[in-house]
C-alpha cells in the first residue's frame, strides 16, 4: 500500500499548502462574500459550516481527489457489506448493521447479521420494559430503581455519554449509575446509599475477559449478597452484555440473561448494540429506536453522498488538513449544550483509539501525523479557561462548536418555565458560540486594538491574530435523532481519516498491552513473594515503595 504522503493527491496538497498556507480567513472572507453560506453541508438534520477552515476551492478538490485515490469510496463500500476490514483481528466492522433497518438483510458467515440485531432489539426492549414499569422483580420482590452498568473503555464510555446526552428523556424514577474504574472508590461510591433489594448490575463486556469489569462485577456480587444473603438473588439483579455466553455462565450470569453482541462490532462503536441497554431502559425503546435512526440517516448519507458534499468525509478530510498540512497536533470539541458534557471523552476514545496507528495495514510505517488528540468542555464553561490558549496561544487549536437551535429546558427571562416565550438565556449561549467562532477566526488587529483607545504598551496583549479554523455543527434541538447523526458523523469522519492515512481503524493493540501489563504486575503485587520483582529500577523501586506503604498504619 502506498503511504498517503507519497500518493500525488498528497504532494499537490503540499505544494498549495504553500500557497494558502499563509493566507488569513479574513481575505478568504473578503474575497468570495458567499463563503459562508457556500461552505455547508446538510444530512440527517444536521448543520455543518465549515467555511471557517483555511482553504480554498482547490483545497477541497485536492483533499477530495486524494480520498479518492486512497479509495474511500470502495472502503465505505467494504465496510457496509462485511468485509474483513478490520485485518489485523480478520474481523468484519459491522456497528452500521446495529442501526439497519429491519427489513435489511446482511449475510456474515452464513448468518443474517440484521435479524439477529432486531431479534436482540426485541429483547432489550421487552427488559427495558419490565425494568421501566416496575414488572421486573428484585428478589424480595421490590421492583428495581437503581441501574448500576459496569464495564470499561468501549463498554462504557458511550452508555455515560448517552445517558448523560438523553437525561432529558429519561424515566426520571430510575437513577443510573456507571462504574468502570478498577479503582475500588468507583464501585463503594456508586452503591454506597442503595438498597441491593432494588439494585440491578449490568455487566458489560464483549469478551467478558477484562480484569476490571469482572473484578468490579465480583465485587458488586459480593455486596448484593451481603445484604440479600441468598446466591439465587444473582438471577434477579445480575444480567450481562457479552460476546461470549460461555464466559458469562462461567460467571454465573444465565444464558437468558445474557445479552448478545457480536466480534463484528468494535467496543468503541457498540453504543447502538446491547451495550446499550442502560440506555434504552433510560430512555425507553422508542427514543433508542429514534437514536437508530439518526444513525441510520447519517449511514445512508455517509454511503451515497458525492464526497464533495458527504458531511462525515469532509469532516475527516478537514481534520487530516488541519492536521498533516498546518501542523494542529490536537483537536478541541466544543458542545454548547450541557447535556453534551461528556462528548469530547467520548470522541476521545472513538478517534484516538482508532487512529493513534504509526503503522499502515501492511505494518508499514505511515509516513505522516496520524490521530490528532482530542480534548474539549462545554462552552461556555471552557471559555473562561483554557479559550485563552486558543485564541492567543502559540499552538493551532481546530475547534469544532456545537450548537442547537432550541434549548431542552427554555428558562423566559422572569424566571418562569413557560414555553411560550422567548429563551433569552439559549440565546445567550449560542450568542457565546457565534462569537467564539468568528473571534477564533478573524481576531482583532494592532489597528483596531489601537482605535478603541488602548494604551501603546498593551496593544500586543490585546491583538488576536485570528486565523484559527473551526466548524459549526448546528442542529434543531437535542433529540435522540440527533445524537445518533451527531455519533455516527464522527465515527464516519474517523473512518474517513483512517483510509486517508491506510492505517487499520479498528484494532487497539495499545489498549491490549495494557490489559496484559497490568496483570502480570497485579499477580506480583498479590503474591506472598517480597523479592524484588524483575522490573527496570525505577517501576522496582517503585513496587517496593508501594509495598511498604500499604503496610504503613493510616
Ligand atoms: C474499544 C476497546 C476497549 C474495550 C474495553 C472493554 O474499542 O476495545 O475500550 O471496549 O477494553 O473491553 P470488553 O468490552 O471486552 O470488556
Amino acid at each position: 500500500m502506498n503511504a498517503a504522503s507519497t500518493r500525488p493527491a498528497w504532494q499537490a496538497l503540499v505544494t498549495h499548502h504553500a500557497h494558502i498556507g499563509s493566507v488569513h480567513l479574513r481575505e478568504l472572507f473578503a474575497a468570495d462574500p458567499k463563503r459562508g453560506t457556500r461552505w455547508t453541508v446538510s444530512a440527517a438534520g444536521l448543520h455543518l459550516d465549515y467555511s471557517k477552515n483555511r482553504i480554498d476551492d482547490e483545497t477541497v478538490a485536492l483533499l477530495s481527489a486524494l480520498a479518492r485515490d486512497c479509495g474511500l469510496r470502495e472502503r465505505i463500500g467494504a465496510m457496509f457489506s462485511g468485509e474483513a476490514i478490520n485485518t489485523t483481528e480478520h474481523r468484519a466492522v459491522l456497528h452500521t448493521a446495529l442501526r439497519a433497518s429491519p427489513d435489511e438483510r446482511l449475510w456474515v458467515g452464513g448468518v443474517d447479521v440484521v435479524a439477529e440485531v432486531h431479534a436482540a432489539l426485541a429483547r432489550m426492549a421487552a427488559f427495558s420494559e419490565q425494568i421501566r414499569g416496575g414488572a421486573w422483580r428484585g428478589h424480595t420482590g421490590l421492583p428495581i430503581r437503581h441501574v448500576i452498568n459496569i464495564g470499561i473503555g468501549g463498554s462504557d464510555l458511550g452508555p455515560v455519554m448517552a445517558h448523560e446526552a438523553l437525561r432529558h428523556y429519561s424515566q426520571r424514577d430510575l437513577d443510573l449509575r456507571f462504574v468502570s474504574n478498577v479503582d475500588g472508590t468507583a464501585l463503594a461510591e456508586a452503591t454506597r446509599d442503595l438498597d441491593a433489594a432494588q439494585t440491578l448490575f449490568i455487566v458489560c463486556s464483549k469478551s467478558f475477559r477484562t480484569v476490571e469489569t469482572l473484578t468490579n462485577a465480583r465485587a458488586a456480587r459480593a455486596w448484593c449478597l451481603r445484604q440479600l444473603s441468598d446466591e439465587a438473588a444473582v438471577a434477579r439483579h445480575f444480567v450481562a452484555v457479552s460476546a461470549s455466553a460461555e464466559a458469562t455462565a462461567e460467571f454465573g450470569i444465565a444464558a437468558a440473561q445474557t445479552f448478545p453482541l457480536w466480534d463484528w462490532v468494535g467496543g468503541r462503536y457498540s453504543m447502538a448494540s446491547a451495550i446499550g441497554l442502560s440506555t434504552m431502559i433510560a430512555i425507553g425503546p422508542d427514543h433508542f429506536r429514534d437514536l437508530l435512526a439518526g444513525m441510520r440517516a447519517m449511514d445512508e448519507h455517509f454511503r451515497h453522498a458525492p464526497i464533495e458534499r458527504n458531511m462525515p468525509a469532509l469532516l475527516g478530510l478537514l481534520a487530516v488538513w488541519n492536521n498533516d498540512f498546518l501542523g494542529a497536533a490536537t483537536q478541541a470539541v466544543l458542545p454548547y449544550e450541557q447535556y453534551l458534557s461528556r462528548l469530547p471523552a467520548y470522541l476521545q476514545q472513538l478517534t484516538m483509539e482508532s487512529n493513534g496507528k504509526h503503522v499502515t495495514r501492511d505494518g508499514e510505517p505511515v509516513g505522516c501525523g496520524t490521530s490528532p488528540i482530542v480534548w474539549g468542555e462545554p462552552g461556555t464553561n471552557g471559555q473562561h479557561s483554557f479559550h485563552q490558549l486558543l485564541h492567543q496561544g502559540t499552538r493551532l487549536v481546530p475547534c469544532d462548536f456545537i450548537g442547537f437551535g432550541q434549548s431542552l429546558n427554555p428558562l423566559p427571562a422572569d424566571g418562569s418555565r413557560a414555553h411560550d416565550s422567548r429563551d433569552r438565556q439559549h440565546d445567550l449561549l449560542m450568542a457565546n458560540l457565534f462569537a467564539q467562532a468568528e473571534a477564533l477566526a478573524f481576531g482583532k488587529t494592532a489597528d483596531e486594538v489601537r482605535a478603541e483607545g488602548v494604551p501603546e504598551a498593551l496593544v500586543p496583549h490585546r491583538v488576536f491574530e485570528g486565523n484559527r479554523p473551526s466548524n459549526t455543527l448546528l442542529a434543531r434541538r437535542l433529540t435522540p435523532h440527533a445524537l445518533g447523526a451527531l455519533v455516527a458523523l464522527y465515527e464516519h469522519s474517523v473512518f474517513t481519516q483512517g483510509v486517508i492515512w491506510g492505517v487499520d481503524s479498528f484494532d487497539q493493540w495499545g489498549v491490549e498491552l495494557g490489559k496484559v501489563l497490568a496483570e502480570k504486575t497485579a499477580a506480583e503485587l498479590a503474591g506472598a513473594d517480597q523479592a524484588r520483582p524483575a522490573h527496570d529500577s525505577s517501576t522496582a523501586a517503585l513496587i517496593q515503595r508501594y509495598r511498604q506503604l500499604r503496610e504503613e498504619r493510616p
